[in-house]
Parts: C-alpha cells; structure tokens; sequence
C-alpha cells in the first residue's frame, strides 16, 4: 500500500514544482480546479429595453420544491446525497482533502435519468411521478481488489438507500479500476511517483534540448499533458499513459517536444507505478537510464529547440494581429428582440412557439434533452450527447495512441462560461448548470454553461413570387427564425459547440461544430504521411472526430416502424414513346419503402449507391390519403469509420461503425458509451455492439435511433492558432415526413404577403396590399448594452480558477 498520504492540493504542488498545469488526454485540465465552494448564480440577465417588452414571456431558472422528473440533481439533492452516502460505513468514504488513490471516494454525483415506462405513465396517464434518484460513481481504491462502483442512490430528496445499478448484464458494474475515467489522482501519481525519476535523471537533458527546464524555471518552463493508451494495446487491463512534453507557452500543444514517457500507474500500489518507455528524438528507450547513456555516448543526436519568444505576435497565441479591421472601429451587427422573449424557461422546460422540451446537463455525458414536442404532441422522448471521440494518428508514440473517448472527461462540467457577443449572441439569455464531482466537495454552479437565443438566420424558411399576370400576382416569403439551445465544451485544447435548433416547421436540428487548439506533434520527416508541417517545429496530425447522438424517437406513442425509402433506377421499356432503338428502355428514379424488422437489418451504412431516407411512423397514423405520417432523419456530416472492426482502439466506439443504427428501447441500454470507453477497448464495459447483435425485432416497437456525425481532420496553416468553424458544421434533422397535412409555417404570423388589391379598373398604377399579418414594424426599440462584463469584472472566479 502507499505509505504517504498526499494532500490534494496539486495546484501549490506544480507552482513549485514549475509545470503550469497537467493536461490530460484531449487535454483534459481536470482536477487543477480547485474551488472551495459554489458561487451564487448572479442576477438574471433579460436585454431588452422596457419599451420592446410588450409580451415578453416569462423566465425562471428556479428549481421547483419537488423538481420535474428530468431536472437536474438540484443543489440541495446533491448535498443530501453526498451527506447520506458520506454515513454509509460499507463506502468507506474519506474526506476530499485526504484523497489519494487508495482511497474509496466519489467520482460524481448526477440524475439517474428515470425509468422511461414510469414517466410516460406520469406525462401521459396521470400517473404518480416517479421518484427521482442518483446515479454514482465510487472509486473504491480502498478494497483488497480495487474496482469503481456505480450505485443507484435516493429517492430524492431525502436519499436512504444505495445499490449498485443491476444492468441486467448488459454492462459492467463493478468496473475494473484501471478504466476509471480522469481524474486528480492522476495528476498526483504521476507527480509523486514519475516527476522524481525525470528531475533525477534527465534534468540535464531537458535543459540542453528545450532551454528549459521542468522545475524552478522561471519564464522558460517545460509542461506537459498526459494521453490514456487504452487496454488493447497491451493486452491487459491496465493504466498507461503517454506523457508528452512541451514548451510552457500559450498553447502548449502547439509546442510540443520530441520527448514522450510512457508511465504505467496501474492499481495503487507505489511498485506499480514505473516508467515503461522514453521517447526521444524519434527513438524509442527502455529507461530513462538508457536515454541518459545514449545521450551522453552520443549514440542519440541531440535535439536543440529554442524556447519561443513570447508576445502577442507569437503565432499560437490568440491576440489581434495583422493588418486590423474593419478600417474604422464599426461594430458587429446585432438582433433585437422587438416585441420581447417568445420563449419561456421553468423547470428546465423550454416552450417555443410550438415547442416544449425539458433540456439538462449531465455531469458525464453533457446536454441533453428530454419529451421534445410540437404543438402537444411528443417527437422525440430524447435527443441527447453520448460521446465525443477523437482519433489521431502519428509516427510518434503520443499521437498514434491518441484515441480519445471525451466522457473520460466529465465533459459536462467543461462548459465553465459563455460569453455573450463571441459565444451566443448578446441577447440571449444565460442558463445554469450545477455539478458536484471529482475535486469538489459542494455542488458548483456555472452561470452561464448554456445559452437560449432566438435567431433569425436571414433564411428564408419558403417563399414564392408570382410576378407574371398569367399565374396570378402574389408574392409571400417567412424567415427561418429559429430557437438555439447553445453549450460550448471545452475537452482540453478542443471546444465542441453543440447545438439544438427548432425551427418554425416542425424541424429540430442538431450541430455540432469545432474549434479550439489542434493536438500536434514535434515536426520530423517520420511524420509526413501524417500531416503537414505547418510551422517550424510543429505538424498537425490527421485524426477523426466523431460525435454519437442518442434519438429516442416517439412518433404517435412509443410503438413505431423504422422504414426506408430506397431509392434506384427504373427501366422502362419505352416503345411506345420513341422510335428509336437505342431508347427503347427508358432509365428513371424510382424508391420503394423497406420496413426493416430487425436490429441488425436496420444498422445503417451509407452507401452512395443505394440511397435512402430514413423514416420512422407509427402504423396506426395514417394521413388522409392513407400515407404513413412519419418523421425523417437527415444526416449532413458523416464520415466513414475506416479502423478495422474490432482491431486496436476500435472496439471502444462500436457506435462509429454506422451513421445510424436502430435499437429496440430497453432501460438497460440507455447509453451508447460511457465513462470507461477510453480506456476500455481490451474488454468494454458498455459494447454499444452488443444492442445489435441480438438482433431484436424492431417492427411496432419504442425505437431509438443512434446518429454519428464525424468529420476527418487533416490540419494546415489556417488552423493556425485555432481551427475556425466554417466548412466544419456537422448536423442531423428530424423532417417532418407527411407527418402534418401541410407545412406547419403557414400558421406563421411573421410572413409577409404582398398582393394587388381589388382591380379599380382605373388606369396607372397597380395598388397593392402588403400583409403582415398584424406585426408593427414602426415601433422602435433598442436593447440595453449587457452588463456581463462589469459583473465578471467584480467576479473573475466565474472565468479562471
Ligand atoms: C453499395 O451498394 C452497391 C449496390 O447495391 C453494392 O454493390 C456495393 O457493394 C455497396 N457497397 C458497400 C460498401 O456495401
Ligand atoms: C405601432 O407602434 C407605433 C409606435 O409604438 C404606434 O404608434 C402604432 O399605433 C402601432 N400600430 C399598430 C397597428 O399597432
Ligand atoms: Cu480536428
């Protein structure tokens, strides 16, 4: 067993010991927060001038008494489950300031979404509400066997039982403890057991090499991030990473050093934790001791990077640069919100227009949203965030086992702020989220992880124009104004935008757009088939981003058909239409619908050949003309996984093997992923596979459809500093498919008609009538500036910690 205990305060560890900060996996700053309480939520910001506000809609983010069935663990929830499970002997539980890696304590504490058959008997049959309960995450370091619980704990508020969650076998629990997800422990290994051995032994080198040094180091200091190597590498079941090193500047994966460690911290005894491999000057040792002697034997060519000079010009900095503009100190163009919010918010409902829909913002998987509606009547039960993956490639070690599964890093609690003006617009409106996790001993909250705002896109959602006489003058047009729930995660060097999109016909989008810092090697020419050298020391690694979505479709109730339309080519004969010979077959488009009964029938590949739409209905919902009313979904951002099936990291992330699949819903099947897929490719814990290849029947059944976006990344110069947006949104729809009798818009006051008024039959000019529908253009308001800034002046706690 460790003999010393270890404080958690990292943070004064790596002051002193001159490394900025410890980044994990996707670059993960886990654990470094070190908050001492929640802050209070700050006022609530509605911009809009008194005299724009004629109906504005009302906004409230408290929680109810007795929250609603998908709310969020509300603070007081969360603090009575720590308390309750705090008192439980059979947990062993120490005090957060005491945590070390032997020690039993929790991961996180959040909603375990309930059971979805009690709360459709609740929204739907006036049933009792069910009760709400904990999901969490125990790292039992304590036990002869080290292992990570999950327990199902509650019933809220007043928790009096815990039981590790029975998934009917459909996945692990208890999980091996080498897959626990990230978290400070880590940080603390590889600072107490690994950092001694480099100071020890390679000092020197690192000095001569980078002209810098790891600790005492002033304004010339070396970092490092730690990457997990997931288990199918080895063989086992056990904990490594590759450490790599770079310059301590802004951003530090856009200076890395040709020098990487592979530390092995499986388990929690001290013994374990060892130094397996050094990388250095593209050559791969067994030791540190074998790199010191190849060094100084000259048997290793000795690596000379400058340190970077520092200013707002350096290039992976982010500052105003170049030639500024616009010339003259013009604006941004802004929307205003004439008339007032036309949404409303209580108990993390949201209604639009003809939209509800519960949101949340789970602590390991990110938001969510639950009972989606169009006017009254449920679309889709969930439409969530399942994983975020990244897969690099590279000739040195760190980027070739760079296979990166996000929901090792509590990717909920990593949308810390949003801005207004740069990440939402600044009218819209800030919501809150609150977590209690790892490094944390009270819920925290953050003010603004999400934001609401109406958009107008400048589309055109329809319009026509009948300008010639002989098909009747009219004209009429509507915009595609649109609802935007908004979070930006920021996983390390990457920040995810998630979007969820309403507009005014029926249709939910989802998008999901990147930008933030590229993870990047130590240019060499080994690396070239891997990417570009895009400055002097630096090459952007290609890697695969893939994003998997949970759609839990209700069309008309939960007993539905997933059908396609496939679509192909006709051969007509054609005699009696041409005389020619060579047109005597015709060739045209054609589809036939598919109803697909099984699982694995259903899983989808694209396949430019054999196009198809993908539908779902409910037989019994017909439309007039005896027509399946369905809903379709519409995939813009796919990407083909190329890795072998089954082979390497691969079996981590079964999801990416299909643009779509389609399961029967079971409560035991809920996820696609989880919290282990990092690391557990050896032997998954929750095979997203295996919801397949029980080939269920899927005909007339509560069906849920698994959505991957994905998109290849191969970086160049303009990713430079960061990767920009444009060109990179990744989307899926739900269409309305003869679903309504006509688009739903037409019920739309916000068109505009134009049409000639009644002949006069006088000669000269054709009077017109111009429709707006009862909307008051004239009235002039202007939105008050927001006063986001003076606040986080007053509170700069809410940005950096
Ligand atoms: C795509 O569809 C065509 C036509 O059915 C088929 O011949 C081909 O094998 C398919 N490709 C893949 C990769 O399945
Ligand atoms: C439109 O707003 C203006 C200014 O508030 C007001 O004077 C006018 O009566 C309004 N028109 C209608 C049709 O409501
Ligand atoms: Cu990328």
């Amino acid at each position: 067993m460790l003999e010393e205990s270890y404080p958690r305060r990292w943070r004064g560890y790596w002051k002193e010991g001159c490394i900025a900060l410890g980044l994990f996996a996707a670059i993960l700053l886990v654990a470094l927060i070190v908050v001492s309480s929640a802050r209070n939520p700050g006022p609530v910001e509605i911009h809009s001038d008194s005299t724009c506000d004629t109906y504005h809609e009302s906004i409230d983010f408290n929680v109810p008494e007795d929250p609603p069935v998908f709310a969020d663990l509300t603070k007081q929830e969360l603090q009575n489950t720590r308390a309750y499970l705090k008192s439980q002997s059979d947990l062993n539980l120490v005090d957060i300031n005491k945590v070390i890696v032997s020690s039993s304590y929790i991961y996180s504490i959040e909603l375990l979404p309930p059971t979805k058959s009690l709360v459709l008997q609740h929204l739907d049959n006036a049933g009792r509400k069910p009760q709400r309960w904990a999901k969490v995450i125990v790292f039992r370091g304590d036990l002869p066997t080290p292992l990570i619980q999950e327990y199902r704990v509650g019933p809220m508020p007043k928790p009096s039982t815990h039981d590790l969650i029975d998934y009917k076998g459909s996945r692990k629990n208890p999980i091996p403890f080498a897959y626990r997800p990230l978290s400070g422990t880590d940080i603390a290994l590889i600072n107490i057991h690994i950092f001694p051995e480099i100071f020890d032994k390679a000092e020197d080198i690192i000095v001569e090499s980078f002209g810098a040094k790891l600790r005492d180091c002033g304004s010339k200091c070396v970092t490092y991030s730690a990457g997990p190597v997931s288990t199918s590498l080895s063989g086992e079941v056990v904990r490594k990473f590759w450490i790599r090193f770079s310059h301590a500047v802004n951003f530090m994966t856009l200076h890395p050093l040709d020098f990487q460690i592979l530390v092995n911290l499986d388990g929690v005894h001290r013994e374990n934790f060892r130094i397996e491999k050094v990388w250095y000057n593209q050559k791969v040792f067994n030791s540190l001791g074998d790199l010191v002697d190849a060094y100084r034997s000259g048997k290793v060519e000795k690596l000379h990077f400058t340190f970077p000079k520092v200013d707002k010009n350096l290039f992976s900095t982010l500052n105003l640069r170049g030639d500024p503009f616009p010339k003259k100190q013009q604006r941004r163009p802004f929307q205003v919100e004439p008339d007032g919010k036309r949404y409303s918010i209580s108990g993390q409902r949201i209604k639009y227009m003809g939209w509800s829909f519960n949101y949340r913002m789970s602590t390991n998987s990110g938001p969510m949203l639950f009972d989606v509606r169009y006017k009254h009547q449920r679309i889709a039960y969930e439409i969530s965030l399942q994983e975020i993956a990244v897969f690099y490639s590279g000739y040195g070690p760190a980027s070739r086992f760079s296979d990166i599964v996000d929901s090792a890093s509590m990717i909920g609690t990593l949308s810390k702020i949003l801005i207004p003006e740069a990440d939402c617009p600044g009218h819209a409106t800030f919501l809150p989220a609150t977590h209690l996790f790892d490094g944390s001993d009270a819920p925290i909250t953050y003010d603004n992880a999400l934001c609401l705002f109406e958009l107008e896109t400048g589309n055109p959602l329809r319009r026509h124009h009948s300008f010639s006489g002989y098909e009747g003058h009219f004209y009429e047009g509507l915009m595609d104004d649109v609802l935007v729930l908004r979070t930006v995660l920021t996983v390390g060097n990457y920040d995810y935008i998630f979007d969820y999109i309403f507009h005014q016909n029926g249709v939910v989008e989802v998008k999901v757009m990147a930008t933030g810092y590229i993870l990047a090697s130590a240019y060499s020419p080994n690396e070239r088939q891997f990417g570009f050298q895009i400055h002097k020391n630096l090459l952007g690694n290609i890697h695969h981003h893939m994003f998997n979505f949970k759609v839990d479709m209700d069309i008309f109730g939960t007993s539905n058909r997933f059908e396609t339309l496939d679509i192909s080519v006709d051969e007509t004969p054609n005699g009696d239409w041409s005389s020619l010979p060579d047109v005597t077959v015709y060739n045209q488009l054609k589809f036939k619908r598919t109803l697909h009964h099984t699982e694995i029938q259903a899983a989808y590949k694209f396949n430019f050949s054999t196009p198809k739409y993908l539908l779902f209905h409910n037989e019994k919902r017909k439309t007039k003309q005896g027509v399946s009313r369905a809903y379709r979904i519409a995939i813009n951002g796919m990407s083909k996984q190329l890795l072998p099936e089954g082979k390497g990291h691969e079996p981590s992330i079964p999801w990416s093997r299909y643009q779509m699949a389609v399961t029967k819903f079971r409560q035991t099947e809920v996820q696609s992923s989880s919290v282990y897929a990092i690391w557990d490719s050896y032997d998954p814990v929750n095979n997203f596979q295996n919801f397949l290849d029980d080939d269920e029947n899927i005909v007339d059944e509560d069906l849920v459809a698994w959505v991957t976006l994905g998109v290849h990344h191969i970086p160049h110069t303009e990713d430079l500093p960061v990767t920009p947006t444009p060109g990179g949104h990744l989307q899926f729809f739900l269409l309305p498919y003869n679903y309504f009798d006509e688009d739903p818009s037409m019920a739309s006051r916000n068109a505009i008609r134009i049409q000639p008024a009644e002949d006069d039959g006088k000669p000269g000019k054709l009077p017109l009538v111009i429709n707006r529908y009862g909307m008051n253009s004239t009235r002039k308001c202007v939105p008050k500036p927001t006063s986001f800034y003076e606040r986080l002046l007053n509170d700069p706690d809410m940005i950096f910690n």
